[in-house]
């Protein structure tokens, strides 16, 4: 049987792991020597790219002395914290990273707790310990604590720790050592993470734990072997989820190694594999011997916690940037996506719109940032989090929250969120002048509150979360403290009346930006809407005078990414996004409509 070592990286956002995966296939030479290959060589979708974060979980393949290393990079972001479950069932340890500035984050401790509750065995990771804020020792002492907090066995507590500084090729067994190459945490995945169990010689059985998809071959299952032998052309049985028994047949078995996918002829008990050729593929389907199936246990989806509604794009403006507009052409788009993305759903609301659920605003935002790319134009409306009856109880989800803050600001912060319902559970200091102060909060409280935080802090804290539970639902919620700056006309905006709104509040747009009644040029800086008419010209100057022009000086407009747009619109609100720009708007257009409405 081929020696096999199956393992997951796993860590909070940004703590290091593409960059130790890069490490791990340059230091095994896997990369051949003329091999062009790019700094986190794993995040190999635009978006990935662009934003610098792994969206999916990606399988690569290396050889290290006579064994075969699988190694699944995870998303470290929170939305995306469901793929994290599923991959870790695949795999029989894990490298758990941790940045030593950083210490435990709340996705550290979401991983760590479904790693123990597996029964994975880990091997800690102190990373960035190049930084110049650097604290191992602490990191280590906050590393042990979590982990007997979480319940970890006395053979997962012993861990072993592995120093690094993934991004230089360095690793150590002690900080005190002279600064070595990864043969340790080679050394440590051979030692310390188990073969797999199983056997070739059993029944075929495996799990698809990631789909994929391509244009020639069609919808592609990344499953791991746990029993048995699969060739090319097999017979197997597709065992569901709900129990039914499909017919399959393996069409192409497709092998991993580096960043190269290769068509092979045969794998056996321990591999994680791919398999092409059943278009009814799920994540969490067994495929098996077609004469004796016996399913593995389901796979545990995350559920989403929040929702948004897709709709038609009616805006005066619609359907002159974007090709794909139309409510079917969503559909099908949106029915897409599902069949892949297992952590989204969709369902028709209303005509023309379509209600997504998903774990989070990032997961969203890539959905629709995938989209609009693709050339679609579409509404958005506000998130709202999934409120679920549990024993008879409307519970709402809650969310652990860590934020990083200068000290002087802490108290201006923990007001703020008090607002917001949440509950303190710690505070500490940090060195360099910050303090470190922990919340429970509704999910529902965090909706539009990082733009917020941000001017808070004059962008120098930092704050991060991930889902915690299902808890009672906690009532009224606070909202945006500003109204809208509401376009009364249509046309175009002119730097002659931008200049008059912009002492009212903080301006999105500048001039020549295409505007419509009902449009949302800006935040007012009271708490009420201001409607505005962002198109007026200077009074008798048909004919312009360059030196009054001049003495126009326009703030700089604030910049309303996708998510921040998001975060920012209330109920009555809507996003129009296409290819070229994303408008904010009023659900109903004109003021008379939105009077009729607000007084229903
Ligand atoms: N100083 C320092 N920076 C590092 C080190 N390792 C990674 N980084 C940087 O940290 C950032 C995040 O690295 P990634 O490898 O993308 O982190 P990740 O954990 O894969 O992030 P997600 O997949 O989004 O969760 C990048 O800018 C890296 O260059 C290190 O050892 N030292
Ligand atoms: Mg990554």
């Amino acid at each position: 049987m081929q020696k096999i070592r199956n393992i997951a990286v796993i860590a909070h956002v940004d703590h290091g792991k593409t960059t130790l995966v890069d490490g791990l296939l340059e230091q095994s030479g896997t990369f051949g020597d003329h091999e062009q290959h790019d700094e986190r060589a794993m995040d190999s979708n635009d978006i990935e790219r662009e934003r610098g974060i792994t969206i999916l979980s990606k399988n690569t393949a290396i050889k290290y002395g006579d064994h075969k290393i699988n190694i699944i990079d995870t998303p470290g972001h929170a939305d995306f914290g469901g793929e994290v479950e599923r991959v870790l069932k695949m795999v029989d340890g894990v490298l758990v990273l941790v940045d030593a500035y950083e210490g435990v984050m709340p996705q550290t401790k979401f991983v760590v707790k479904k790693m123990l509750a597996l029964g994975k065995k880990p091997i800690v990771v102190i990373n960035k310990i190049d930084k110049d804020s650097a604290e191992p020792d602490r990191v280590v002492d906050e590393m042990f604590d979590l982990f007997a907090d979480m319940g970890a066995t006395d053979d997962q507590q012993d861990f072993p720790i592995i120093y690094a500084a993934a991004r230089n090729g360095i690793a150590k067994m002690d900080m005190e050592d002279e600064d070595g190459d990864f043969k340790c945490i080679f050394e440590a995945i051979i030692n310390d993470v188990p073969q797999p169990e199983g056997s070739p010689d059993n029944d075929f059985q495996s799990q698809v734990f990631t789909l994929d998809y391509d244009n020639y071959v069609g919808k592609i299952g990344i499953s791991r072997i746990f029993n048995g032998r699969v060739s090319k052309g097999d017979n197997v049985m597709l065992a569901k989820a709900d129990g039914e028994m499909v017919k399959g047949r393996i069409t192409k078995l497709i092998g991993f190694h580096g960043l190269n996918r290769m068509e092979i002829e045969k794998a056996e008990a321990g591999d994680i594999v791919a398999f092409a050729g059943m278009e009814t593929v799920d994540v969490g389907d067994t495929v098996c011997d077609a004469a004796n199936p016996v399913a593995l246990d389901p796979m545990h989806i995350e559920e989403p916690t929040l929702t948004v509604v897709f709709s038609v794009n009616d805006s005066p403006l619609a359907g002159q940037e974007g090709t794909h507009v139309t409510s079917n052409k969503i559909r099908e788009r949106l029915e897409a996506e599902m069949t892949t993305n297992v952590a989204m759903k969709f369902e028709v609301v209303g005509e023309g719109k379509f209600k997504v659920s998903g774990r989070g605003e990032l997961q969203i935002t890539v959905l629709a940032e995938n989209m609009r790319r693709e050339g679609f134009e579409f509404g958005i409306s506000r998130p709202e989090v999934i409120v679920k009856e549990i024993e008879g109880v409307k519970c709402e989800p809650y969310e652990h929250l860590v934020i990083d803050v200068p000290e002087d600001l802490g108290g201006s912060v923990i007001e703020r969120l008090g607002k917001r319902k949440a509950e303190m559970k710690s505070m500490m200091p940090m060195g360099q002048g910050f303090q470190r102060i922990e919340f429970e909060i509704p999910a529902r409280a965090l909706i539009g509150f990082r733009g917020q935080f941000l001017t808070d802090t004059k962008g120098e804290g930092v704050m991060n979360h991930s889902f915690l539970e299902f808890r009672p639902a906690s009532g009224a919620m606070e909202s945006r403290s500003y109204g809208a700056l509401i376009s009364t006309e249509n046309g175009e905006a002119v730097a002659y009346s931008l200049f008059n709104i912009q002492n009212r509040g903080t301006l999105y747009i500048k001039p020549q930006t295409k505007i419509y009644e009902g449009m949302i040029i800006g935040e007012h800086s009271k708490d009420n809407d201001l409607s505005v008419n962002p198109s007026k010209g200077k009074a008798q100057s048909n004919v312009r005078s360059s030196g009054a022009d001049e003495a126009i000086k326009l703030i700089p407009p604030r910049d309303m990414s996708l998510e921040r747009a998001l975060e920012w619109i209330e109920d009555d609100e809507l996003l129009e996004v296409t290819p070229e720009n994303i408008r904010i708007r009023k659900k109903f257009l004109t003021e008379n409509e939105r009077k009729r409405a607000s007084r229903k």
